[in-house]
């Protein structure tokens, strides 16, 4: 006979309704985590929720004969802005995502990313004229910059469009109308549809973000049929490009929601690892002093090219154990496609909803050992990253759904991180700082404020 999931005591009716912070799901889900080990089931207002948080449960869902990528409560709700879009298309019944997949796919190999380094570069350099100019005295809002550099990156690369962040004060408005509406559907999706229904206020900034958004996504379109051009970037081949196996190209509607997709998909995870990267040195010294010495010896003051792509081993470390620590897409949501029995006991109905908590399955102490807390970039060096059991490391989620832009971010975080070390020496604004987290869609650290002081020794 099956072995009942584990479960949190219920309100009689309501079930674990206090379950989820929704403000901080993650959180929630790493104390749940503790408590109740590798499986555990939530039940909120009749809607089962089956968590897993260890190695082997992760990999064994990560069998795509038997589980499917589901598109469930958050997902939901990004549809609003993204519908069938790469990230929240229902494979492969809705068949744009096939269309996009296969037009996409030659574009994001490690080979074809390093056609935009220079543009990644350019960006990255606004960044360090910024902070230079400012000088060691300035106070940064780390998350607020890395976002200018992500989604300005995003958006010339993929778009050939300029944003120019770093040319004013605030945010740019599609930034904090994409910020908020992250923000929103994430809490939309762990509350009842009721309560929803009387949050007028909340309701009607969710759709006018929505508008901002969708005019964005519309100019762009416009902005290249005024401009004809053969660049073959994402936007040139969503908007041109024909399905070689169906013949079909992809409807304007679903540009726009692709669009929205890499504007959100591409900027936020990106721009968070970067501020855990920033966080997790500053906290741990003696990381920071042998990233900078890698950085010094092989690369010196020169600008980072193509060739110093995967070249320095200790920051290809430092970049995994980051996004072990702080995956900041921290979950994924699966299905088995029929009943099933997983963990050797554990009955899953067809379809039901399986969590992976890909923040707590990377820190399973069967495969980190005692101190999987701690941030420890040794772990990923000489061999060992390739010698870990298949899945323990699933930052990018895995198989056919798996990030389209894991060759992009590597490149763009690589390009980043050596050409501020080269450029400045970081400390944090306040030393006694303890890493709180905020969560949109993504998680990052939250009020992580740093000075970056101009190194003596810089070019
Ligand atoms: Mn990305 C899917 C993590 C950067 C575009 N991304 C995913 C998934 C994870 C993920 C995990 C799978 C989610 C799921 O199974 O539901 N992504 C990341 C991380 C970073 C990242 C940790 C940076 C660090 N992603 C990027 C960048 C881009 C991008 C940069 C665009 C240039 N990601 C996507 C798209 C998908 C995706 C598009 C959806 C792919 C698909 O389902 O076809």
């Amino acid at each position: 006979q099956h072995t009942p999931i584990p479960s949190p005591p219920g309100v009689p009716g309501l079930g674990n309704i206090d379950a989820i912070d929704s403000d901080l799901p993650i959180k929630s889900l790493h104390e749940l985590a503790q408590k109740y080990g590798a499986i555990y089931e939530l039940n909120v207002m009749g809607n089962k929720m089956i968590v897993i948080n260890s190695r082997d449960l992760l990999n064994e869902v990560s069998d795509e004969t038997r589980f499917y990528k589901k598109i469930a409560a958050n997902s939901n709700q990004l549809r609003n802005a993204a519908g069938d879009g790469l990230f929240t298309a229902r494979a492969p019944e809705e068949k744009n995502w096939g269309i996009a997949h296969r037009l996409l796919m030659p574009i994001f190999t490690p080979g074809s990313v390093c056609n935009i380094a220079d543009d990644m570069l350019d960006i990255v350099s606004q960044l360090v004229l910024k902070w230079e100019r400012f000088g060691a005295k300035a106070v940064i809002d780390t998350a607020e910059d890395f976002s200018r550099v992500t989604l300005d990156t995003i958006c010339l690369t993929a778009m050939g469009y300029r944003l120019n962040s770093f040319y004013r004060e605030d945010l740019h408005p599609l930034a904090v109308a994409m910020a908020d509406f992250l923000l929103v559907s994430t809490k939309r999706g762990s509350r009842p549809p009721a309560v929803q229904a009387t949050l007028v206020v909340e309701n009607a900034k969710y759709e006018a973000d929505q508008k901002t958004m969708f005019a964005m996504a519309e100019e762009i379109m416009n902005e290249r049929r005024a401009n004809p051009t053969d660049r073959q970037d994402v936007l040139g081949l969503m908007m041109y490009g024909k399905d070689k196996e169906t013949g079909l190209s992809l409807p304007d509607k679903t540009v726009q929601y692709n669009l929205l997709t890499f504007l959100i998909a591409g900027h936020e995870t990106t721009s968070g690892m970067l501020v855990f990267a920033v966080y997790y040195l500053l906290k741990n010294p003696d990381t920071m002093r042998k990233l900078r010495d890698e950085i010094d010896s092989v690369m010196g003051s020169r600008p980072f090219t193509t060739a110093d792509m995967n070249c320095m081993p200790y920051l290809i470390a430092v970049m995994r154990e980051t996004l072990r620590l702080a995956p900041t897409a921290p979950a994924r949501t699966v299905a088995p496609f029929e009943d099933t029995v997983i963990g050797g006991k554990y009955f899953v109905a067809k379809d039901a909803s399986i969590t992976v908590d890909t923040f707590d399955c990377q820190r399973d102490r069967e495969v980190w050992g005692p101190d999987a807390e701690e941030f420890k970039p040794e772990r990923m060096l000489d061999g060992k990253f390739e010698a870990l059991p298949s899945n323990a490391w699933q930052a990018f989620g895995f198989g056919m759904r798996a990030c389209i832009g894991g060759a992009f971010a590597w490149q763009e975080a690589q390009i980043a991180l050596v050409t501020i070390f080269q450029h400045f020496d970081l400390v944090m604004n306040d030393p006694t700082y303890v890493l709180q987290m905020k969560q949109t869609l993504s998680i990052k650290p939250k009020d992580f404020f740093i000075r970056a002081i101009p190194r003596k020794t810089s070019p």
